[in-house]
């Protein structure tokens, strides 16, 4: 079809097509209408983004730079990417189905991920330890490591792609970006501003493809020094074990059952609030989605018909306008096991309070839907959907919302609504979460760490500590003795 708009890919600074000229198409999922060509990358493209990105970590401007110069470079993209964040929002829309009114606000937020570990870049300090050997001198130096792959889902690709790229450039790497094949449009788009920027040639790869393709060659290359992988549990496993096998670095960001907590003393009305931006928000397309919402048994009933009462007035369809509300589902995988899960909740006895099923307000819509009478033993309760789709769980007291919050297998994300500092302090010890918020939820910053808990990952993203996962520590001894001692005894 002649009237796709064609994307490349950006290897060692050329923008090229597939190395057999194979292509794949993206689809609007508002509309269901393929509207954008990629290369299919091969594995020989992906042999030749790591030979670019090894190129430019061995020798060269990049590898010559200071640390300071690359802060520079992080900011001036920051700079560009705040300049392009309504292009880049629109895309995004198209591509993916997200709402306008949340990616001009996310596009807006992303250049702060540059701005702030550019300004890390030159504050990792290493230290001089007073080493307890006589006449040595001992230092410690943090540094790269090399060629890092970072994999993206199709949730966020722009805002996951800063959470990897930032620290690990500012760290001093080199980057293959591989964004998921159901929505490259934004990371290719994003990628033509590196040269911009100035960074040089190979420093960032951009390349396209399915992931048991190129994204499985790139995990598979023995050039490849660190994976950096945010997606489904299944892709995550299959992801580690390969990088185990090369004893390669591997960071992990993956699904969620997280428990929104609600105590009778909270404040009802943000509770709700709160509520439905944790399940509806994003169509529930967030690997943080609040998709079990623990509520105190004494005011159940109460809260579930204001939670309805309120989610009822969700309004759906066309993405590209700001008063929408929720939009499609980004996938058609997706949206058939959104609704396969509607119908294992129905048959495990869970009563549906609200919608339940498909939607009419656009291609791929599926109705905000509210489940009650749900038990944390069921199907619904336990295993992450990815969609519109709330689980309410009646709860007596403390322990029991503590204990039932953490009998998932994940623990990426907790909420809890109470007005009682004892509480909040003591539910904040105990849920076993990366991150917990106490009434709010789904807050997100470039300053706070970020990640699972369980099975929801490995390693943090943002904050301070994360450049760390894109460094080695590297132990140097010097002696400044005039004779060297016994060669057969250990110093
Ligand atoms: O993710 P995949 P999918 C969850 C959510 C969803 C499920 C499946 O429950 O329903 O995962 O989604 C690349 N080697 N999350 O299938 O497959 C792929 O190309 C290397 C949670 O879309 O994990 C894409 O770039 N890479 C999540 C990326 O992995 C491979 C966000 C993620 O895709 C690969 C998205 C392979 N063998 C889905 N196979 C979150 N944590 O936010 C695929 N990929």
């Amino acid at each position: 079809m002649s009237d796709l708009q064609k994307y490349q890919m950006l290897i060692g600074g050329e923008w090229v097509d597939a190395s057999d000229g194979q292509t794949f198409e993206s689809m609007n999922p508002y509309t269901g209408e393929n509207w954008a060509s990629f290369p299919r990358g091969t594995a020989d493209d992906a042999d030749r983004a790591v030979q670019a990105a090894r190129k430019a970590f061995n020798s060269g401007d990049w590898a010559n730079m200071t640390a300071t110069q690359r802060g520079h470079l992080l900011r001036k993209l920051g700079d560009l990417i705040a300049a392009k964040a309504e292009d880049l929002a629109a895309t995004e829309v198209r591509d993916n189905g997200k709402l306008i009114a949340e990616m001009g606000l996310q596009l807006k937020y992303v250049p702060q991920w540059y701005y702030y570990f550019g300004g890390l870049a030159d504050k990792i300090e290493g230290a001089v330890t007073p080493i307890d050997k006589p006449d040595h001198f001992h230092y410690t130096r943090h540094e790269p490591l090399g060629v890092v792959c970072a994999i993206t889902p199709w949730n966020s690709p722009l805002l996951l792609a800063g959470w990897k790229l930032a620290p690990a450039l500012a760290a001093g790497n080199t980057v293959i970006l591989k964004p998921s094949e159901f929505t490259s449009a934004s990371s290719v788009e994003f990628a033509r501003l590196f040269e911009e920027a100035g960074f040089p040639p190979g420093v960032v790869n951009v390349v396209t493809g399915y992931g048991h393709e190129i994204g499985a060659a790139l995990t598979e290359h023995p050039g490849v020094d660190k994976i950096t992988f945010t997606g489904g549990s299944e892709t995550g496993r299959r992801v580690y074990q390969t990088g185990a096998s090369q004893f390669k670095r591997v960071s992990l960001e993956l699904g969620g059952k997280s428990p929104n907590i609600v105590f009778d003393d909270c404040d009802m009305d943000n509770a709700v609030k709160g509520a439905i931006s944790g399940i509806f928000a994003a169509t529930g397309q967030t690997c943080i989605a609040g998709s079990r919402l623990l509520v105190q048994e004494s005011i159940h009933d109460e809260f579930v018909d204001k939670l309805v009462a309120l989610a009822k007035t969700a309004k759906m369809g066309d993405p590209m306008l700001m008063d929408t509300q929720v939009g499609p589902v980004t996938t058609v995988p997706q949206y058939e096991k959104i609704l396969s899960y509607l119908d294992v909740a129905k048959g495990e006895g869970a009563e549906v309070r609200l919608g339940g099923g498909k939607a009419d307000a656009g291609k791929y819509f599926v109705q905000p839907t509210v489940f009650t009478g749900v038990n944390n033993k069921m199907r619904i309760a336990q295993e992450e959907v990815f969609g519109p789709v709330l689980s309410v769980i009646p709860f007596k007291d403390d322990e029991e919302a503590i204990e039932v919050g953490n009998d998932v297998i994940y623990g990426l994300a907790a909420g809890v609504w109470t007005q009682s500092m004892r509480r909040a302090f003591t539910m904040s010890a105990k849920l076993r979460a990366g991150s917990v918020w106490v009434n709010t939820y789904r807050a997100v910053s470039y300053m706070a760490p970020f990640g699972g808990y369980k099975q929801s990952g490995l390693g943090r993203e943002s904050g301070q500590e994360s450049i760390k996962e894109f460094m080695q520590t590297k132990s140097v001894w010097m002696s400044y003795a005039e004779d060297t001692p016994n060669p057969f005894i250990m110093r």
